[in-house]
């Protein structure tokens, strides 16, 4: 993964069509090539005058904000945020359709939300609840515990001490070209090409950030 100055926009980890009918090719397109694209140039053309944060991979960017020069720190963050987010929003969906969780994140999903639909039920509702732009997260707290949170616009996870693995943009550049005004059912559809097997990795690695290497061994 390309995480530092000069970022380049690399390729979706399917084609543009994978995903249909769930989301359309034009709008995998648009999002991807302009979009994240428009991000990527924004958050370079920022950084060029910075050598010293050339060699500073973007998710330390983001988390240790309060440490940019106050000059480009909102900058930063805007675009920065623009690119995580997407990224992580592209590489946690999947042409294999309508995967269910398994193994470690099927036990948690479980234990905190009761089943796998009373979890969607509640992803549903977070990504429901975001007022204009934003994304709606599934993340683990420090003790491991799943939960939903929201951002508006391209703020980030990474400053809050949450460990993300799994997000939907809710932006309408998301779904309007196929689905118009009708959030719900984008993110029903959405629901159906999420990469589990990525969000299950994802997580273990969570629990690995948080100390819990000992979890996962008595639980291997
Ligand atoms: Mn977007």
């Amino acid at each position: 993964m390309n995480n530092t100055y000069p970022f380049v926009n690399t390729p979706l980890p399917y084609a543009y069509d994978a995903l249909e009918p769930y989301i359309d090719a034009e709008t995998m397109e648009l999002h991807h090539d302009k979009h994240l694209q428009g991000y990527i140039d924004n958050l370079n053309k920022t950084l060029k005058p910075y050598p010293s944060l050339h060699s500073v991979p973007l998710d330390l960017m983001l988390a240790r904000a309060d440490r940019l020069p106050s000059g480009i720190r909102v900058p930063i963050m805007r675009y920065g945020g623009g690119v995580y987010n997407h990224r992580f929003f592209f590489d946690g969906l999947t042409p294999d359709a309508r995967q269910r969780p398994k193994g470690t994140l099927l036990q948690a999903i479980d234990r905190d939300f009761g089943s796998y639909e009373n979890m969607l039920k509640q992803y549903k509702e977070a990504a429901q609840s975001v007022f204009g732009s934003g994304y709606a997260w599934l993340v683990t707290t420090t003790d491991g515990t799943l939960r939903f949170v929201t951002t508006v616009n391209q703020d980030s996870m990474v400053p809050r001490y949450l460990c993300p693995i799994s997000n939907i943009d809710v932006w309408e550049h998301a779904y309007y070209l196929k689905h118009q005004n009708r959030r719900a059912e984008y993110i029903d559809d959405i629901f159906d090409i999420i990469n589990w097997d990525e969000v299950n990795r994802r997580y273990v690695n969570c629990l690995i950030r948080h100390g819990y290497e000992r979890y996962i061994a008595s639980n291997a």
